[in-house]
């Protein structure tokens, strides 16, 4: 076993009461350096030294992206700037981006559970690691180099684009794990077709880190079956570090249903996104996390939005570090369209389960004088792409029923030629709401 991963084996006690010593360092660091946070604990009247168990912490204020957003761009760091080495930044779709200092401590520990989640994967100091994410202030680039490299990974920082180069330096120095968006990834497949390509005969692939954004187990399965990889399932948000939150092991990604968390750095809670009260283990709410071992910009129950549920019980691969349910939903990624609720990812099921097209697709809401329009647009497979109008009403037909299925509501499915729909080198944007 690589030394990295030992933490991920240390016997619950032990991790809580580690836990609990960090928290309450944390806390105390975090109530003397940043007045936004001194000064909501006063208000609620609770101190640092009101922590006495891990359940303390529930009656600590919660910090959201806008607390971030208001005080950009530096009103959240607790360190002063002679420690800070390295600044990253995430802009929503809206308003000014976040930004979050680290410190040389901050990237190491970071380093270290990123480093932990490959070893987690079966990567190892003998692997080529292409890392395809984007490098710069997103944090899936460097994230995932500084983790290679303290894996040992020859590591090959390509970055996201130019696609047809990371195919031939895929190849020519026999890249042997990929990471990046699995959008990104369809479309690297798309392009090793176009050039005639075999990911099994030429080249040696065997890993795929994919995350950054919400992808099926229909997706995985279809990454699977096309390439011969195996897809891992990386996890995390630039607030609380970049990748490397949490991450599948071989047993979670076949049997248990999720990632496990690196609990000594990160600090999980699920709350009821209504009522704002934890929730217990096996109870699907929003993901809260505390960073115990990040002192530029430390989080004390930071709310990521994403929806999930945290399971407790020894995993096979014997980890004691909890799992978590894979994130399919973000809660302000749902839709809800004539009064019902939608997921992007209920549209991504429906249509992997239709051979005849790609996983290529995009929903638009339309405001009409009557009911808003809900419109899919899907990209037909190569294969099945004929100008045969019968035959394509029939699929368009195919595709209704098994959305309608699976979301209860009536789009409209239009289908278009393959390769017409946008690609992107990051992150995916499948909605466009003009109800907004
Ligand atoms: O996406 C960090 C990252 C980079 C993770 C590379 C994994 C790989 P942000 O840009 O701040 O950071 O976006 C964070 O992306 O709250 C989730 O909603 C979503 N997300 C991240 N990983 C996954 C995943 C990076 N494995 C937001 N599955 C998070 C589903 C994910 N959603």
């Amino acid at each position: 076993m690589n030394p990295l991963s030992n933490k991920d084996f240390t016997p619950v006690e032990e991790l809580k009461n580690l836990q609990l010593e960090k928290l309450r360092r944390i806390i105390d660091y975090e109530y003397g350096r940043v007045p936004l946070f001194r000064r909501r604990c006063d208000e609620r009247g609770v101190k640092p030294s009101d922590v006495g168990t891990l359940e303390d912490l529930a009656k600590f204020p919660f910090m959201v992206k806008t607390d971030l957003r208001d005080e950009y761009p530096m009103g959240l760091t607790a360190a002063p700037l002679g420690e800070i080495v390295r600044f990253h930044c995430s802009s929503g779709t809206t308003g000014k981006p976040i930004c979050i200092p680290n410190t040389r401590g901050d990237i190491e520990v970071w380093a270290d559970a990123t480093a932990r989640a490959l070893a987690m994967f079966g990567v190892t100091s003998g692997d080529v690691l292409q890392v395809s994410y984007g490098y710069g202030l997103f944090t899936g680039g460097l994230g995932l180099h500084y983790g290679g490299e303290l894996m040992g990974c020859a590591v090959l920082p390509t970055s996201a684009g130019n696609t047809e180069k990371q195919l031939m330096l895929m190849r020519d120095l026999g890249t042997t794990a990929i990471a990046c968006t699995p959008s990104y990834f369809l479309y690297v497949i798309d392009v090793a077709k176009k050039l005639g390509i075999d990911f099994r005969r030429d080249t040696r692939l065997r890993h795929g880190i994919f995350g950054a954004e919400p992808w099926t187990d229909e997706m995985r399965a279809k990454i699977e079956d096309s390439t011969g990889i195996t897809a891992h399932d990386i996890y995390g948000l630039t607030e609380i570090s970049g990748p490397g939150v949490a991450a599948s092991c071989p047993y979670c990604e076949r049997s248990c249903p999720g990632l496990h968390i690196f609990e000594d750095h990160y600090y999980p809670e699920i709350i009821d996104p209504k009522t704002l009260e934890p929730l217990p283990d096996g109870e699907e709410g929003e993901l809260v996390f505390t960073t115990l071992d990040r002192f530029g910009t430390p989080m004390i129950r930071y709310r990521t939005r994403d929806l999930t549920r945290l399971h407790t019980g020894r995993c096979e691969c014997g980890r004691t570090m909890r799992v978590m349910d894979r994130i399919r939903n973000r809660s302000d990624d749902m839709l809800i369209v004539h009064g019902v609720n939608l997921f992007p990812s209920q549209v991504e099921t429906a249509l992997l389960s239709v051979p005849e097209v790609e996983p290529h697709y995009q929903i638009i809401l339309t405001p009409t004088e009557n009911l808003d329009l809900l419109e899919i647009k899907v990209e037909i497979r190569g294969e099945a792409f004929s100008d045969n109008i019968r035959a394509l009403e029939e699929l368009r037909k195919k595709v209704f029923y098994a959305v309608k299925q699976i979301i209860g509501l009536s789009p409209k499915i239009t289908l278009v030629e393959p390769g017409s729909l946008p690609r992107s080198e990051g992150k995916i944007r499948r909605v466009i709401d003009n109800r907004r």
